[in-house]
């Protein structure tokens, strides 16, 4: 390995193969090339200008395999601290960092980060549908493609939808759910916070009864709740086992985690809208969650993911690494670089990604039986094709919003 890579460019690639993604590609003067992940479901172009405007020029000449101090000077030097926008901008530059030293090595991330602490890393799938049949075909065909973790979402009866539903219906049977809408216009959806309590238990307790004791169930409240009706939530689902309860309620405010865990025994996964360990310090030093949903595109990469996980990891903590379809490949790379090396690991959220997504980036990380696995290709493990991604421009979409019976605007 030389002992300086100097960095000679670095570009921000902007392209939508069935949704939009944004991604930071280093090189060296020797012509080693680094990917790193910078998508911000809804926001992309401000972290791609944040990343061509102020990062890259700041990169140019600086040695790639300092990877600590550029994340310390791109966090410090910047004077405004954290937020997505900044994080997910540091996150690329660290992400692509990892990857040239690794391809430099010869090694896969994880084998720099300590090596595999495990065979593959449990991965989570998402089932949802319009009601409980369509949902029940969605969970088969997930139990078919061997996942033995299953996140389930369903339509709330009388409430017009609920979050996180592709039914298989509108999805031709892929059951495939995106949440970022291409429509042009911001898409809003109803909610009732007392019909979704009333039905999440039976959702539950029907899903036992059709698919047993031994399937690991999740579920997602996208912080719709307030903290006693989370409390409530909890300990009402408590005889149906969930792996966890996800976002249970908005987390900016720590605290007030304390009267949910006060309640319930169900497992509280928080995390995938925070960006940096100051967000995490209460919940982790009262032990008030289970499982850190960050995801290493929004926290800074993997030097702060991993700064992360092993902060937890001194609480029981473990990682449940935010994977949905809004972390490109890279990310999903990643994060499972740094899933197999750590040792508090919990589990991987994934939501596969739609084939043309994989027409840009070649992956070689697998799934088999439940578990993926990073591969042992050098670096990240990823390449980019910039013939097919040329193909797919980027097109504006929203997340959604929520608006209560009176109107009233929601957390979505
Ligand atoms: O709504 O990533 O647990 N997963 C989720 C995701 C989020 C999206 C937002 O961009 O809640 O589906
Ligand atoms: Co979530």
């Amino acid at each position: 390995m030389t002992a300086v890579a100097r960095i000679r460019s670095a570009e921000v690639l902007v392209t939508s193969p069935s949704r939009n993604f944004v991604t930071l590609r280093i090189t060296t003067d020797d012509g080693v090339v680094g990917l790193g992940d910078a998508t911000l479901n809804g926001r992309e172009l401000a972290v791609a200008s944040y990343l061509r405007d102020h990062v890259v020029p700041l990169l140019i000449g600086r040695d790639a395999h300092r990877i600590e101090d550029t994340w310390q000077f791109l966090y410090r030097s910047a004077y405004w601290r954290r937020g997505p926008i900044t994080m997910s901008a540091v996150a690329a530059v660290d992400m692509a960092l990892w990857d040239i030293k690794g391809r430099l090595a010869g090694m896969p991330v994880h084998q720099l980060l300590g090596g595999a602490s495990r065979d593959g890393c449990l991965a989570y799938a998402h089932a949802s549908g319009a009601d409980l049949e369509d949902l029940g075909d969605s969970v088969r065909a997930r139990l078919d493609e061997g996942y033995r973790a299953i996140r389930l979402q369903v339509a709330v009866p009388g409430m017009g939808g609920g979050y996180g539903i592709a039914s298989a219906r509108a999805s031709g049977g892929r059951y495939t759910y995106e949440p970022a809408k291409r429509a042009g216009l911001h898409i809003e959806e109803g909610w009732d916070s007392r019909r979704y309590l009333r039905y999440a238990p039976e959702l539950f307790e029907w899903a036992r009864a059709e698919f047993g004791p031994e399937v690991m169930l999740l579920h997602d409240v996208h912080h719709r709740l307030t903290p006693i009706e989370a409390a409530r939530l909890g300990r009402a689902l408590e005889p149906y086992d969930l792996f966890w309860l996800e976002d249970c309620t908005p987390a900016e405010n720590q605290e007030s985690l304390r009267l949910v865990r006060r309640h319930t025994t169900t497992p509280l996964a928080i995390g995938e809208v925070l960006n940096s360990v100051w967000d995490f310090r209460t919940l982790i030093q009262e032990q008030l969650i289970d499982y850190v949903r960050a995801s290493v595109t929004h926290t800074g990469g993997i030097t702060h993911l991993k700064r992360l996980f092993d902060f937890a990891g001194q609480y029981q903590i473990k990682s449940g690494s935010h994977g949905p379809t809004d972390i490109s490949p890279v990310g999903m790379s990643a994060a499972l670089h740094v899933g197999l090396a750590i040792h508090n690991f919990g589990i991987q959220e994934h939501m596969a990604h739609h084939e043309l997504t994989h027409e840009v980036f070649r992956t070689s990380y697998r799934f088999a039986d439940g578990f993926l696995h990073p591969g042992d290709a050098p670096g990240l493990g990823v390449d980019y094709d910039d013939a097919a991604a040329e193909r797919f421009s980027y097109e504006p979409a929203f997340l959604p919003a929520a608006r209560l019976v009176d109107g009233t605007v929601h957390d979505w």
